[in-house]
């Protein structure tokens, strides 16, 4: 059986790069497949966070979560510190996984920065909580963006040598699904930083809870080039851009694949529409386009955080469905281990 996991972490504004990237596709699996959705609050307090700001971004995601098209009747909408199995798997995996494994993780260079020794363990060990919140529920599936590859193939790893170590099948080797053009979003200052909360500029990014005249005007500013728009010589014939194209002119694809995605048009159709075109008229269209879809999102996202009793009830819910799944795996694990 297919079981799909997914979260989202509660630490900040989520933007285009989290839609397109992931919660959109949640949306499009809960159509054919079992799906679970988590706020991964415990994730989020690896950097400092405050604990007033941390409660409200949960309700936040979890409210983003529904406003993006997650039917909480269909998929379970929980929070991750609820559920215990989260943490409880985690340290079994610390004690599975080699620390050779986790020195590759680029994410934690990137996110330590020059400030290594400061950084907290938590984040280090970032991965492993991630492929315990995938295994508590035995998921086959994980929906996510580009940036997570390397932390599900430390999922997958984790599993084999589980199975391998206790002499079972007990864990799935899980399959990431990375599905559509904007698997990786990009910086809108710079087009070869990925789309991020934590960059400190706000119009690197477009917010789920931005207003159309922040969205107009972040995509106005957006770093372009002084070239027009390109014909359809920039695609290989596999139909992705050309090496030289997304080395040279990094910007101008980041803001073709925001098109394609938000419009959901084959990038050939985006490319013959505006080739030869300037970028006045292109942002233009594309601001038009990020409205009309990021708008009711965001209209969604206010009213669900102004009905409380609303989203505590589906987190509850949600929570005593992900015990329900997660409860008979976690004692088994730890027969499995020995545990008295
Ligand atoms: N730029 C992106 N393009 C496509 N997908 C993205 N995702 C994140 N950024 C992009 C995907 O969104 C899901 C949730 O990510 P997350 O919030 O749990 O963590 P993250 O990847 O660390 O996101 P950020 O925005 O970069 O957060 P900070 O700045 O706090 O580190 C994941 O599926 C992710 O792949």
């Amino acid at each position: 059986m297919s079981r799909v996991f997914s979260g989202v972490q509660p630490s900040g504004n989520l933007h285009l790069g989290n839609y397109l990237g992931a919660m959109k596709n949640f949306v499009k699996l809960q159509e054919d497949h079992e799906c679970i959705y988590c706020v991964v609050d415990m994730h989020a307090i690896t950097v400092k966070l405050d604990p007033l700001t941390l409660k409200k971004n949960v309700l936040e995601v979890a409210a983003a979560f529904i406003a993006s098209g997650i039917n909480p009747e269909k998929s379970i909408i929980f929070v991750q510190s609820q559920v215990s199995a989260h943490a409880e798997l985690a340290w079994i995996f610390n004690c599975v996984a080699r620390l050779g494994w986790l020195n590759r993780m680029t994410q934690f260079k990137e996110k330590a920065g020059k400030n290594r020794e400061g950084a907290s363990i938590g984040l280090y060990t970032y991965p492993i909580l991630m492929a315990a919140d995938i295994l508590a529920y035995h998921a086959t599936h994980v929906p996510v963006g580009d940036d997570q590859r390397q932390h599900l193939e430390l999922a997958r790893d984790i599993a084999s040598k589980f199975n391998s170590d206790f002499g079972n099948e007990f864990f799935p080797i899980t399959e990431p699904v990375i599905m559509g053009v904007a698997t990786r979003v990009m910086s809108l200052r710079d087009g070869k930083k990925k789309m991020s909360k934590s960059e400190e500029s706000d119009y690197s990014r477009l917010n789920l809870t931005d207003n159309k005249d922040e969205i107009v005007n972040k995509i106005k500013k957006a770093k372009t080039d002084p070239m027009v728009l390109p014909d359809l010589d920039c695609l290989g014939e596999n139909g992705m851009f050309k090496d030289q194209i997304l080395q040279e002119r990094p910007e101008t694809v980041n803001l073709l694949n925001i098109y394609s995605a938000l419009s959901e048009e084959p990038m050939e159709k985006v490319i013959s529409n505006f080739s030869g075109r300037q970028f006045t008229h292109f942002k233009n269209e594309l601001s038009d386009l990020a409205v009309e879809v990021l708008t009711p999102v965001n209209d969604e996202i206010k009213k669900l955080l102004g009905n409380n009793s609303f989203m505590e009830d589906i987190l509850k819910k949600g929570k005593e469905k992900a015990i329900e799944i997660s409860d008979p795996i976690i004692n088994e694990t730890k027969r499995i281990v020995g545990y008295f």
